[in-house]
């Protein structure tokens, strides 16, 4: 915690502001490990000041290290009381995820100062992981591997709904160690697989059918993201062909990723595979997105000729959608190493008929 504070304090000395002050939950975990739901944290070269509410300053006092810790229902008048001295000019916030009500509050508060939007200040921090960090998404991925073999046994074409589905991987992962669902799963048969985010319905998954799975866990705090498409009963040769095009783009990023390579053509290394084999039209999303401590967060995709660096976790998830008929997509998440990248969902990806 303590080298990613200097990070940060590093990072804050290379902006022209004197101070930050940090509202968003998540970026407070990243940076004090706290993981109430009320807290404020201000830093600035001067000092780093901590403020939560009565219910949580036992819990803050025992994790939170490197702070003056503050106990008060209303964390912004409080800050601008102990800085008033400090002779700040510029605070940053985490604009980002401030609302315009919070904005006109802050705007308020420290009316002596210029407020600064940092957008993505501490996110770009995030998208370069750990290694405990890789540690416990490996971990993550690992329990969703473990659930997506077992639900295999668990689907019985013709019985089961795809909510069924939902609710068996949800369970299997908490029994697995996982706190929770990392979103609300795609589970998507037949027709409805055609939706790139068809979330679980009732509809009973049918012999013929193919079946989306689009589903992760949180441990401790992270996030895995998997996606496996499985078939039922039987297929047919344009199922098998759609199948192989998804698979060889998700393998041709895999083989292609390395630090240095450019966000553009993470993108369209997959998407090419896709293009000549015709169906480029059907791939209707961006490739992927980075993990972590949030589900979606930066980097994004397509746009960018910024590098992919060593640490960043991403998801290459390619997929063909044909509307009215099925849909394929395959997903993994891939942690980008030295010399390339390493898979950390490991569950098998050569088609599978159930
Ligand atoms: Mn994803």
């Amino acid at each position: 915690m303590e080298k990613r504070l200097e990070k940060f304090e590093a990072a804050l000395a290379a902006t022209d502001c004197d101070g930050v002050l940090v509202t968003n939950l998540t970026n407070i975990y990243y940076l004090t490990g706290f993981s109430g739901t009320e807290a404020t944290v201000f830093i600035s070269d001067k000092r780093r000041i901590f403020v939560t509410d009565p219910r949580y300053t036992l819990i803050a006092k025992d994790v939170v290290e490197g702070f003056d810790i503050v106990e008060s229902r209303d964390a912004l008048p409080e800050i601008a009381k102990i800085i008033a001295e400090d002779e700040l000019t510029k605070i940053g916030f985490d604009g980002e995820v401030v609302s315009y009500n919070v904005f006109k509050t802050l705007e308020g508060i420290f009316a002596d100062y210029e407020l600064v939007p940092m957008t993505n200040f501490i996110e770009n921090l995030r998208m370069i992981k750990d290694e405990s960090e890789i540690a416990t998404i490996r971990r993550a991925c690992q329990i969703s591997d473990q659930a997506f073999l077992d639900v295999l046994d668990f689907i019985k074409p013709g019985q089961t709904s795809e909510l069924d589905v939902m609710n068996f991987l949800d369970a299997r992962m908490r029994q697995l160690g996982a706190t929770g669902a990392s979103f609300d799963f795609i589970i998507a048969s037949g027709y409805r697989s055609a939706m790139p985010h068809g979330v679980a319905s009732d509809k009973i998954i049918q012999p013929g059918e193919t079946l989306t799975m689009d589903f992760g866990c949180y441990y401790n705090h992270y996030v895995s993201d998997m996606t496996r498409t499985v078939h039922i009963g039987q297929t047919t040769d344009e199922e098998r062909e759609i199948y192989d095009i998804v698979l060889r783009a998700n393998k041709a990023l895999i083989e292609a990723v390395k630090p240095g390579m450019s966000r553009i053509d993470f993108d369209r290394v997959p998407r090419q595979v896709i293009n000549n084999a015709g169906y480029g039209a059907a791939f209707t999303h961006g490739i992927g997105h980075g993990i972590g401590l949030d589900i979606h967060e930066i980097p994004y995709f397509g746009h960018s000729e910024e590098p992919i660096e060593v640490g960043m976790v991403l998801t290459d998830e390619p997929g063909i959608y044909l509307d009215g008929k099925y849909g394929v997509r395959i997903e993994d998440d891939l942690v980008v190493t030295e010399t390339g990248c390493e898979v950390l969902t490991l569950a098998p990806k050569e088609l599978i008929v159930l």
